[in-house]
């Protein structure tokens, strides 16, 4: 029960049933009411917030004050202490904000909901829709939801594409304050909740960011993010306690090691109290891990969960974990059954404070893979989904392809686990089992560039991710009508036009690069641009094993790496059949004939010829299609995107012409439409 005083029940009259709903919404929930002038009221609006838990530190009442300067509402002198309903609140006794709206109401059992309620009446206003009538009741349905940054200390992005890091340069944190501010308001304007700032491939000066050297910058960043409700997480190197503290083994079972952990995890609370844990790739393309020691993950991953238990952090464990010294020709080793077959059997085996944070897909982030068998499998363990924000494998931010589409194909997946619907979402957010550690983490795809993600039209993948981890129902239609129209305004003609190109792009992007599902057929190292065999004959675990006369990887169970196993058996069935297998994936699980005849009638040979001639004027008319809204936008945005779509239409002719003559050279089968092929 709450304690409400007369005046404000005259003139809010839901504010109890408000109250007990807003409570029920969970820490960083809210609800947003705009109340119809009357009752003789001469004020004008309030923000109110109701403190369950009185914020106390210095956290919590900044980001009072940041909504209350965002809002621009409430400039009262108490602006740095959270508000509590059972105390009036001064009223704001300037203008109206409509002439039907004596007052918006912000409620929030926690000062980060009344952040979020803040950026949700802003969206709410910038969207151009009224405001009479709101009224929303929002909670995210992920804890977590986090961006991965991995930039490194010499200004570097590992698989960046929109500039030099604005965090570090030098191997020293840039400290761009201003533009970290920025961020941090980004960050919390599309709802994420964390940031890990550097490469999860931890070089030597990283490896030293939870250090004395490091620590101070470490925690003014910390501080900014603070503001914005936003918990910093740091990616470690396993073999810190011998690279940063000279010990002669990082073996997670060696009593000086873990006092070297726990050590260092200590001095980090002292600069960050509310330090939000590790994120660690370990044993994974090179980099250091339990494995040298005879150990597994669990051991690992535990060692770092006790050093951080005491003071609430949490460690984030990856499970990208494959075999990159693979030999081309051992067709037994497969690398997409690599995290299930690490990990699954540990399930049980990591403490609460760890959570796995599972690659969507087996591979490694490809236009086109079934969703990780991990999901659901582990049934004891909390997971995370990482995403991959930044387009390593889809046009690295030179070609247009929105990825909403895609994360929400996986997000609604039905694993099937348990013999119920069970889709990813559900296990993301941990509500199957009823998990509290859970969530969604992304790797972020900006950088210093002054639009943030080099194309600009790739902004709405990076604010999508924020939407989705929020609130994982809305529809990628939704989410990019919000975005175009907050970055261009409500001219209709203009957001129509871009809603219609962003949801085309995705498939656009598939048809005019590796086709059905088999993936990586790329330029090795930098992964962009066609190269059929560029990781065929490589110990990287990625081959689509085409020769005259078929193509595609057996990972069926009768004839196959078993791969298929791996899922509850109404995916593995559907999956393991040719007859049942979607076309998209037929060559990720099934070596076909190129005459196979796939469901749509085709072959698999012509499908690749007329996907790839039409992609390529699919990419074509996407020029075509922006040149509409010359003069309806700044010039300077508009120039930009028709530099980046004429770009992609190039581009994917070379695609187009790499694959067709490659496969037609391969197989000897004519496109029986006769067109160039060369
Ligand atoms: O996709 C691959 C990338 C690597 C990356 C790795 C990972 C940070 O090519 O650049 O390393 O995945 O996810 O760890």
């Amino acid at each position: 029960t709450y304690d409400l005083p007369e005046w404000l029940i005259t003139m809010y009259p839901q504010a109890y049933d408000d109250v007990q709903q807003c409570m029920a919404q969970g820490e960083e929930g809210y609800i947003l009411r705009a109340l119809p002038a009357g009752n003789g009221d001469t004020t004008n609006s309030y923000i109110a917030s109701n403190s369950a838990t009185p914020a106390t530190s210095t956290s919590h009442s900044s980001s009072t004050s940041n909504i209350n300067s965002n809002s621009n509402s409430n400039r009262n002198s108490n602006a740095s202490e959270s508000s509590s309903i059972s105390s009036p609140i001064e009223p704001n006794s300037t203008s109206n904000t409509t002439s039907h709206v004596a007052r918006l109401i912000i409620l929030a059992p926690s000062p980060a909901g009344l952040l979020y309620g803040a950026f949700h009446l802003l969206r709410h206003l910038g969207t151009g829709q009224p405001l009479d009538q709101l009224t929303a009741i929002s909670r995210p349905a992920n804890r977590l939801r986090m961006i991965d940054h991995w930039d490194n200390a010499d200004g570097s992005i590992e698989r960046g594409y929109a500039g030099q890091s604005f965090l570090y340069e030098n191997n020293a944190f840039t400290r761009d304050w201003d533009r970290l501010h920025d961020y941090a308001r980004l960050l919390a304007s599309a709802g994420f909740n964390a940031l890990s700032i550097n490469n999860v491939n931890v070089h030597a000066t990283e490896t030293l960011f939870i250090t004395d050297a490091f620590l101070p910058d470490v925690a003014e960043v910390a501080n900014i993010l603070r503001k914005y409700a936003i918990r910093l997480y740091v990616s470690v190197n396993f073999a810190a306690p011998i690279e940063a503290g000279g010990l002669s083994t990082a073996d997670p079972l060696d009593e000086a090691v873990r006092r070297w952990w726990q050590e260092a995890v200590a001095d980090v609370y002292r600069y960050v109290p509310d330090f939000g844990g590790f994120v660690v790739k370990a044993d994974s393309e090179n980099r250091p891990g339990p494995f040298t020691y005879g150990r597994d993950h669990a051991d690992g991953a535990n060692m770092l969960a006790v050093a951080l238990e005491p003071y609430g952090g949490g460690v984030i464990w990856r499970c990208f974990v494959y075999n990159c010294k693979q030999d081309w020709r051992d067709r037994t080793t497969d690398r997409a059954r690599a995290a299930y077959d690490h990990f699954q059997p540990l399930d049980g085996k990591f403490a609460h404070n760890v959570m796995l944070q599972i690659k969507n897909g087996p591979l490694d982030f490809q236009v086109r893979e079934p969703v990780s068998p991990l999901f659901g499998a582990m049934k004891q363990t909390h997971q995370l989904l990482e995403f991959q924000i930044t387009q390593e494998y889809t046009g690295q931010q030179r070609h247009l392809c929105y990825l909403v589409p895609q994360w929400k194909e996986i997000l609604d997946f039905d694993t099937a686990v348990g013999d119920r619907f069970a889709p990813v979402k559900q296990i993301a957010n941990g509500s199957i089992w009823q998990r509290e550690w859970n969530g969604i983490a992304a790797v972020g795809n900006t950088g210093i560039d002054g639009n943030w993600t080099g194309h600009l039209l790739a902004q709405a993948n990076w604010y999508g991710l924020g939407r989705l981890a929020w609130e994982p129902d809305l529809s990628a239609e939704e989410i990019a009508r919000e975005w175009a129209t907050l970055v261009f305004g409500q001219d209709a003609q203009v957001v129509d036009m871009i809603i219609s190109m962003l949801m085309d792009s995705l498939p656009i992007y598939e048809n005019y690069t590796s086709p059905l599902g088999v993936g990586w057929m790329v330029n090795p190292n930098h992964h962009y641009g066609p190269n059929v065999d560029g990781y065929e004959y490589s110990p990287w675990g990625t081959y689509h094993y085409a020769d005259h006369a078929g193509i595609g990887v057996d990972r069926t169970i009768a004839t196959g790496t078993g791969y298929t196993a791996q899922y509850e058996p109404v995916n593995r069935d559907r999956y393991d059949s040719l007859e049942s297998c979607p076309d998209e994936l037929l060559l990720f699980f099934h070596h076909v004939p190129y005459t196979h005849v796939l469901h749509s009638g085709k072959t698999v040979i012509q499908h690749i010829y007329d996907t790839h001639f039409q992609g390529a004027e699919q990419a074509a008319r996407l020029c075509q299609r922006w040149q509409t809204l010359e003069g309806r936008m700044a010039p300077g945005l508009h120039t930009q995107v028709a530099a980046r779509l004429a770009e992609q239409a190039e581009h994917a002719k070379e695609w187009r012409d790499v694959i067709n003559s490659y496969f037609q050279r391969k197989s000897g089968i004519a496109d029986v439409h006769g067109r160039v092929i060369y």
